[in-house]
């Protein structure tokens, strides 16, 4: 795809003048965003067809990933770079006095997805065009994304997220493509006229989920694939047939908002809905396409391979199963063995409330055709069972699909799939050794791992362009397509020159931060100090509380003694809470009324600050990542799947302070001992701890004067304000018994700071270690983990003309 700079004006002014009868001069930002955005896709628009048509001539097998949340943040910049048209554009817009940089803010951030896993997906989605391979998104088109975050008085407060309000420029909604989708009723089964039993549907609602598609840029290579969103529209034949004005509003509704807990959402219907509705729409149209080859349907596993991201999009089973019965009169064993040869599934979590259920009576009554085959898959999964394991029926209690009425998706999802995959070394052991044991010894072969990766061209060349430069002027420029050359930066690691200019990059993002910290928040922070991040949702589990209560043990002890040596610190965090989950909101407040204790306490006089910023999303993280010199990955040992920022964080030079969990495990593996700083306990530590069950918090707090002085301010008005929020806070730690073990590692956790401290004293040192970071961060290429997919799961290869090297 080739543009000149002079072309590109041309096409911009021709098209400002026939949208809106325009000059440069007098349109407003939002115009040129918008035509600016129809001549990206006007310039795309070729390539993405042709991908299409290439793939529907080759007949070669394609991926789906099936997940119901995507969160690729901005688009416009992300789109310029991958067509290799970014510095074009911008040097064309700044000779018009246009910064692109202003445009692009203009873009609402499409934040259809609440943290890790959505954010996942679209880095894969990045990674898979970039490849070269064939593969796309399927999700839901939320009329409104993940709620922004505000701070009223320190409490946290959801708006809604109205990202579609000027539009969507990237979207083209495909009518055509439109496919119906039924709720409720009643179904049975019943002879056909060829004598086949078929189901008959009695009273069924019926939807429509209309597809809007959104073109995927491979980075230069020409590539286009789909990510396919579904929204849900009432079919006019169908207007009738509601009740009541609340029945039918419950319809319209199905995709109206994402839900924003990322825990299990037991017994809500509308979650339900949403679930059936996106993985029917999407493998109806999947078949649909499928059946334009021409090629039997029992062979559907030569050309598709369906990915179920997490268990919401595991209806996809029974869906699979039902189309190829009800509607194709393929029988029970045929369609089961090309699904599970079709289907493959990632676990992203071993939290137990996170592990998705779904009582039998909901299920039944809005899904009837998906329980019976449900039913019917958990019946002959016992049978077989049965025979195969006849001494051992407790093994068959804990591992069918049906259990004390609920149905079990995790269970579904492994038994009626050929691979399982977690997202960390960690993890994927945890899931073979403990949580997924009975179904690994099952299916050993089924089970593997593919740790995490993220998208470099985002989190480096574009999020930290300063950075991208001083790598291209010192080990060249193809680590932007290759990211494993990185690993040339470790050659330079006794150059001062280039540790000088990695400072400098640093430094200047570090005052890009400080400037929007200031414009956002009035406090006024200094880019000497050390800029310390912990960003990521808020779960008890990642225990931002450890990090508070550091931050305070550092506070007491400038109060005490003034004179205290210590590097100057500036702890940011950025984290929303899901709008139920009341104690991880407790925490916020805390956070803001410490920082506010803090930072406006003439004794401290700026040596420690602590900043809240409001709304993190992906945008917030492209600027705070490049100025992080700390990454705070602090979870509690095996409760973190994987973690991606720490992958981004160090990407740019940030050093990890974790615990050896998800991936930070191999991030220590990556750099070496020396440059990361690991604390607290392990994985093994905390099973122990469950085995013996003897874990005592009070003692921790009864022989430690200085956890009971920062305990006890919670509760004894030394922070202000709190005063439901610092009981529920100390009763989580005293009373409950600190389910994760924060007084435990609490030590380990000061000690590690005080390294921290001791480090950044030494900045020679300091760059030396960050450079390691930078220069070992590309193992971490979701390109690579997108390859080993390919390979191992989904067997899909990259299209000849669209690979990259
Ligand atoms: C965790 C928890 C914890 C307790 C309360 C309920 C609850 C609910 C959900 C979750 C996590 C849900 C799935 C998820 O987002 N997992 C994240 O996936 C990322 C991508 O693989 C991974 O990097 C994160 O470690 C993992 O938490």
């Amino acid at each position: 795809m080739e543009m000149t700079k002079e072309e590109f004006k041309k096409e911009l002014q021709q098209r400002l003048k026939e949208k809106y009868a325009m000059d440069i001069n007098d349109a407003s930002s939002q115009e040129l965003y918008n035509v600016l955005g129809s001549v990206v896709k006007a310039y795309y628009s070729d390539a993405w067809s042709n991908t299409w048509k290439d793939y529907l001539e080759d007949g070669q097998k394609q991926a789906y990933y099936f997940s119901i949340e995507f969160l690729p943040g901005k688009m416009l910049k992300s789109n310029l770079l991958n067509m290799g048209i970014l510095e074009t554009v911008e040097a064309g817009l700044a000779d018009l006095g246009v910064s692109l940089d202003e445009l692009a803010q203009v873009e609402q951030d499409m934040a259809l997805g609440n943290g890790g896993l959505g954010r996942l997906a679209s880095c894969f989605m990045d990674s898979i065009a970039s490849c070269g391979l064939p593969g796309n998104g399927n999700g839901i088109r939320y009329d409104y994304g993940l709620f922004k975050q505000r701070f009223v008085d320190g409490y946290q407060v959801e708006l809604p997220d109205e990202w579609l309000r000027n539009g969507n420029t990237w979207e083209v909604r495909k009518e055509s493509k439109a496919v119906d989708v039924l709720f409720g009723g009643n179904v049975y089964l019943a002879e056909d006229t060829d004598g086949q039993l078929r189901p008959v549907y009695e009273g069924a609602r019926r939807l429509r989920a209309v597809p809007y598609d959104t073109a995927v840029l491979g980075y230069q290579n020409h590539l286009v694939n789909t990510l396919r969103l579904w929204s849900v529209e009432i079919p006019e034949s169908e207007e009738d047939h509601y009740r009541s004005i609340e029945d039918r509003r419950a319809f319209e509704d199905l995709t109206a908002v994402l839900y924003p807990d990322d825990s299990n959402e037991r017994g809500r219907q509308t979650r339900l809905w949403q679930e059936y509705f996106f993985v029917s729409a999407g493998v109806q149209s999947i078949i649909r396409y499928y059946l334009r080859l021409n090629k039997p349907l029992d062979v559907l596993n030569e050309y598709v391979a369906i990915h179920i991201n997490d268990t919401h999009p595991a209806l996809c089973i029974p869906e699979m199963m039902r189309i190829l019965m009800d509607e194709h009169g393929m029988s029970w064993e045929k369609a089961f063995n090309v699904t599970v040869k079709v289907m493959s599934y990632t676990n992203h979590t071993i939290m137990a409330e996170a592990l998705e259920k779904w009582p039998v009576a909901l299920m039944k009554e809005n899904l009837p055709r998906m329980y019976q085959i449900i039913e019917e898959l958990d019946r002959r999964f016992v049978n077989e069972l049965t025979i195969c394991y006849p001494e051992n029926p407790e093994l068959i209690q804990r591992t069918r699909i049906i259990q004390n009425e609920q149905v079990h998706m995790a269970h579904l999802a492994i038994i009626c799939s050929h691979s399982t995959n977690g997202v960390a070394k960690l993890h994927s052991d945890l899931l073979k050794e403990v949580v997924l044991h009975d179904f690994y010894q099952l299916f050993p072969e089924r089970f593997n791992n593919k740790t995490n990766g993220i998208a470099q061209r985002r989190w480096l060349q574009l999020a930290n362009p300063k950075l991208s430069k001083v790598l291209d002027q010192t080990i060249g420029t193809t680590w932007r397509k290759t990211p494993g050359d990185l690993k040339l930066l470790q050659n330079y690691v006794e150059d001062q020159t280039v540790l000088d200019q990695l400072a400098e990059a640093k430094k200047s993002n570090k005052q890009r931060l400080a400037s929007y910290i200031e414009e956002t928040t009035g406090i006024t922070v200094s880019p000497e100090a050390i800029f310390d991040v912990q960003i990521k949702r808020l779960h008890a589990y990642k225990r931002q509380l450890l990090n508070l209560l550091h931050i305070l043990k550092l506070y007491f002890d400038l109060k005490d003694d003034p004179k205290k040596v210590q590097e100057s610190r500036l702890f940011i965090f950025g984290a929303k809470a899901a709008p139920s989950y009341t104690y991880a909101k407790s925490i916020i407040k805390a956070i803001n009324e410490v920082a506010n204790l803090i930072n406006n306490d003439p004794d401290i006089n700026g040596r420690i600050k602590v900043v809240f910023l409001e709304n993190y999303n992906v945008h917030l993280a492209e600027l705070i990542i490049p100025a992080a010199d700390v990454s705070e990955q602090i979870s509690l040992a095996s409760k973190e799947a994987s973690g991606t920022s720490n992958m981004k964080l160090m990407l740019n030079g940030a050093i990890t302070l974790a615990t050896l969990d998800g991936a930070n495990v191999e991030i220590r593996d990556a750099v070496g001992d020396d440059n990361v700083v690991i604390f607290g306990m392990t994985e093994r530590e905390v099973y122990q701890y469950y085995e013996r069950q003897d874990y005592v918090a009070k003692d921790y707090y009864d022989q430690s004067p200085v956890l009971q002085r920062i305990l006890n301010a919670f509760v004894d008005g030394t922070i202000p304000n709190i005063y439901f929020e610092g009981r529920e806070i100390f009763d989580s730690l005293l009373k409950h018994n600190d389910e994760y073990f924060v007084l435990r590692d609490f030590d380990a956790y000061v000690k590690a700071q005080e390294k921290i401290d001791g480090l950044y004293r030494d900045q020679h040192h300091w760059q030396q270690m960050s450079l390691m970071n930078i220069a070992n961060a590309g193992r971490f290429s979701a390109d690579d983990t997108m390859m080993r997919y390919a390979e191992e799961i989904w067997h899909i290869e990259p299209v000849e003309q669209y690979s990259k090297k």
